[in-house]
């Protein structure tokens, strides 16, 4: 059994979410943010047999697009009057940054 731990984009990850439950994988959404580009991102939960991991990874990577985002970094140590206009950095985010883990057991437990 495996946990795949899947960070992807806002914008993917509702598409994302409804294949993977309509093809009957269990999911849960957990709002998340990267650090460095401190923006909201989202992290899925998802547990399943070693033999469902391929297919959910190719899922993941049908759902989630390669996008192009901009970074203005921090300017350098200027001397007071100089004026450092920063440019912006390129950044390629996604599509989907996925860990996949050994789980020993998932277990729903409910009263007895
Ligand atoms: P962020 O940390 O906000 O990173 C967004 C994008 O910025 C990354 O896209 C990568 O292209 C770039 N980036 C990140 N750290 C960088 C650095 N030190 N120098 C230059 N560029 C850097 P992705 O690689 O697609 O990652 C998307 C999101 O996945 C990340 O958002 C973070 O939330 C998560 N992530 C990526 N790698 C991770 C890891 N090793 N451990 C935990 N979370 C990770």
């Amino acid at each position: 059994m495996k946990l795949i731990i899947a960070v992807v984009q806002r914008q993917d990850a509702g598409d994302l979410i409804e294949a993977l439950t309509a093809a009957g994988h269990r999911v849960t959404r957990i709002s998340s943010e990267g650090g460095f580009l401190r923006e909201g991102n989202v992290t899925l939960l998802i547990a399943a047999e070693d033999y469902q991991v391929d297919p959910i990874l190719k899922i993941v990577r049908e759902h989630c697009y390669t996008r192009t985002r901009y970074v203005s970094p921090l300017p350098p140590v200027a001397e007071s009057g100089e004026f450092y206009p920063p440019t912006p950095v390129e950044v390629q985010v996604g599509g989907a940054t996925v860990f996949v883990v050994r789980a020993a057991d998932v277990r729903r437990l409910t009263p007895s």
